[in-house]
């Protein structure tokens, strides 16, 4: 088994959840454990440690020219309700080994090469995802530190105030130019690499994700007394919007067009109660954005005639509705050499998935690797990559991230 074989698993035990399926919420105690033993390893490796008033996490093995902008890797180690143990931590910990591996091997990097561990990738519990690379690039405003909210009502200052992260949320935007270039390393989170029986894809775009909540109100009452003509079902009629969903995004001929519904709260929940309101949240993305605009278009419409037909109350909120990311050529063509340097076989490719190279996308160039997972699943605990797999794109970034990290300019 490999040291990041190894770590994975150590990870992996860091969740509120049985195994193999994995939760690790931000800032959730788990979390918080997670982050002190990343730190340990981070110590290990001789890396300086800094934290921002977020939680953002910034491990730099330094340059011999410090002032020179670094080169970033890393990714997430938050993981939804019941996810696997390769999503994003394969970014963290591959890229550590890619930094040990470069020190064993006596690389000495002009810039410095900065591994960072981003807050809350996950949108799980406030709700919106990226939180820590959208304010490092300056897409989420500091107010977010009051208006985003947890399940329970707590506020983000609030949540990371207790976690131990003060200071003012503004501080964490990132000067443009700190970095010469950011690369991720992830699973690819769909089935086109392993298909394809290629170990490497490079990613050129990231598709733009678009989410938002949908309040039904109905009428409720007795699932008995109330006649059927007389009724006004929230939950039928959110029924039929997520279905106008799947059909807004089956019906724009692009594969790359996608729509889910993957929250649907209902009240008050009880066999024998018509439901009287409805809460769902739906997940809308496409590599092109007027595309994916078209589908919020048709939602919207099938909104207004949903409940006009049904009697029912409908509000929508933006939760947030965010543009594609198009990855750097040069970066691409870097990590094409390495990938040739080393005799291994490349597919380019977009990411459906959103990861923090979205937002990192606005502050420098970026790209990122991908290594296959079996069968496409994430997001499920059966989600798994191969050691293999994992080491050639530990291998891959590592020769990456030493190309750009002394490449003039
Ligand atoms: O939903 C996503 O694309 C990412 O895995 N958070
Ligand atoms: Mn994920
Ligand atoms: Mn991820």
């Amino acid at each position: 088994m490999t040291r990041t074989q190894q770590e994975l698993e150590t990870l992996s035990t860091f969740s509120d959840a049985p195994a193999p399926a994995v939760t690790r919420v931000v800032f959730s105690e788990q979390d918080l454990r997670a982050r002190a033993w990343l730190k340990g390893l981070a110590e290990d490796a001789g890396l300086s440690i800094r934290e921002d008033a977020v939680g953002n996490t910034f491990l730099r093995w330094q340059g011999t020219d410090p002032a020179a902008p670094a080169v970033a890797t890393g990714s997430h180690i938050d993981a939804i309700p019941h996810a696997g143990r390769y999503d994003g931590t394969v970014g963290v910990l591959g890229g550590l080994e890619a930094i040990r591996s470069l020190q064993a091997a006596g690389f000495r990097p002009r810039r410095s090469i900065e591994l960072i561990h981003f807050t809350s990738e996950e949108p799980t519990r406030f709700g919106l995802g990226c939180l820590g690379s959208r304010l490092m690039s300056g897409v989420l405003p500091a107010s977010a530190d009051e208006t985003l909210r947890d399940a329970e009502g707590a506020s983000l200052r609030a949540v990371r105030n207790k976690a131990g992260f003060l200071g003012d949320l503004a501080s964490t935007r990132v000067a443009p130019g700190a970095y010469h270039a950011f690369v991720e390393l992830h699973i690819e989170q769909g089935p086109l690499l392993e298909r394809r029986k290629v170990p490497i894809g490079i990613v050129t775009a990231i598709a733009a994700p678009a989410s938002e909540r949908i309040t039904i109100e109905g009428q409720g009452g007795h699932a008995g007394a109330v006649l059927m003509p007389d009724r006004h079902d929230a939950f039928l009629a959110a029924a039929e919007i997520a279905l106008a969903l799947e059909t807004s995004a089956k019906s724009t001929g692009a594969i790359d067009s996608v729509a889910t519904t993957g929250v649907c709260d209902i009240h008050p929940r009880a066999i024998n109660s018509i439901p009287s309101r409805v809460i769902l949240e739906a997940d809308i993305r496409d590599t092109d954005s007027a595309r994916r605009d078209r589908m919020i278009e048709k939602l919207e419409e099938a909104c207004r005639t949903v409940a006009a037909r049904r009697g029912v109350r409908i509000a929508r909120e933006e939760i947030n509705r965010d543009t594609p990311a198009t990855c750097d050529p040069g970066i691409i063509e870097t990590i094409a050499e390495v990938c040739e340097t080393h005799h291994v076989a490349f597919d380019r490719m977009v990411s459906r998935a959103y990861h923090d190279s979205l937002f990192m996308a606005k502050i420098c160039p970026t790209s990122m690797i991908f290594v296959p997972c079996k069968n496409g699943f994430s997001h499920r605990p059966d989600e798994h990559a191969a050691s293999e797999d994992i080491s050639t794109g530990v291998k891959i970034l590592a020769g990456t991230l030493a190309k750009l990290a002394n490449e003039a300019g």
